[in-house]
């Protein structure tokens, strides 16, 4: 196991649709909310530049002040496997950067390295990493993935992020295995003022989602943030409820959840691509949020489940605190992966 287990929620017995909104349990904070304006910025992503290894061993294969030869390619599909590129990205990768590389008359090392550089910068754009539009009103954010990778965190991040900027929301607490999840969210939204759609911990998931789509349209909110248990990807009870949550949401709002975010510890490995897959097919992923990057040395499955999935990054989280959430920045994710 890569990922810090907890205890797994057990699927509801009953496959049935919730019909009305019942025993809401909603808290309605006050308006000032104590939490300051997100201050970082896209730029670096805020991210203390921490050496992942790769850029250090590029530096050895391609600083040699040798022209580049196959066998050095060779040695940068090894570094690219080594930071968990996995096999069949980095095959892709490697073969693209070297044409790059021979297309543009490239001979040195420092050829080989920016026309790998400039390859995974591409890439990731060009799946559309960075890229974030709430859409229409309400806009429904439904957060999933594993056990304690960051989902209410980074529930808690975009909210203060899109208070900032002048969005109505409210959060949905459908995560309800635990009763401190529950209260985790409640207290986020004490902090930043918004209200918490809630039930009795135990609950139906799709009951609590049902609720906040309802109470977003009645009240006008700009969108809807679904918090989520933590699930194992090869739980196929979990998944299925996830799938049913998502059915009750586009069931009531044709069109949403317009994202369905899979929140990815970076730290992770190749554990990531299996998880990234699972969710994919159950739910529907749309974007990753990539959280924990301030705390790896890897982070290189980022590039194969953009790749593999064709899904962009959105989000990477850099730290615990509430402003420690950036659009993703291809050109700053190479930066930090190329630094020594
Ligand atoms: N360093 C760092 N820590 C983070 C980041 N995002 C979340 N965390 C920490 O990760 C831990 C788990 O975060 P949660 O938001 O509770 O994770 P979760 O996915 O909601 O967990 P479950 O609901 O149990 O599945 C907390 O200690 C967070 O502070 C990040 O980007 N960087
Ligand atoms: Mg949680």
């Amino acid at each position: 196991m890569f990922w810090r287990r907890r205890d797994e929620p057990v699927a509801p017995a009953e496959d049935a649709e919730p019909a009305e909104p019942s025993a809401v349990v909603e808290d309605e904070p006050p308006v000032a909310a104590t939490v300051p304006r997100p201050a970082r910025e896209a730029r670096g992503m805020g991210l203390r530049t921490r050496p992942s290894g790769f850029g250090a061993r590029l530096r050895s294969i391609l600083g040699t002040g040798e022209p580049a030869t196959e066998a050095t390619w060779d040695d940068v599909e090894e570094a690219l496997i080594a930071a968990d590129v996995g096999a069949t990205t980095t095959l892709e990768l490697v073969d693209a950067a070297r044409e790059r590389f021979r297309a543009s008359g490239g001979r040195s090392g420092e050829d080989a390295r920016r026309a790998l550089a400039t390859e995974i910068r591409d890439r990731l754009a060009a799946v559309g990493s960075g890229a974030f539009e709430l859409g229409g009103a309400p806009s429904v954010i439904l957060f999933v993935g594993v056990n304690g990778t960051g989902k209410t965190t980074s529930i808690a991040k975009l909210a203060a992020r899109l208070k900032g900027e002048g969005h109505s929301l409210a959060l949905a607490a459908a995560d309800t295995f635990r009763a401190a999840a529950v209260e985790q969210l409640r207290i986020w939204g004490e902090q930043l003022g918004a209200p918490v759609i809630a039930q009795r911990p135990g609950a139906d998931p799709g009951a609590v989602a049902f609720d906040a789509v309802v109470a977003a349209e009645s009240r006008g909110l700009d969108a809807v943030l679904v918090d989520t248990a933590g699930r194992l990807q090869n739980k196929q009870q979990l998944m299925d409820e996830l799938a049913k949550i998502r059915r009750v949401i586009e069931r009531r709002l044709p069109g949403q959840p317009r994202h369905v975010l899979l929140v990815l510890d970076a730290t992770t490995g190749q554990n990531g691509l299996l998880q990234a897959e699972a969710f994919s097919r159950e739910a529907g992923v749309t974007g990753i949020v990539l959280t924990k990057l301030d705390g790896t040395a890897k982070g290189g499955v980022a590039l194969a489940v953009a790749d593999r999935l064709g899904v962009p990054i959105v989000f990477a989280g850099v730290g615990e605190e509430i402003e420690a959430l950036a659009p993703f920045d291809p050109e700053a994710f190479v930066e930090w992966l190329f630094a020594e």
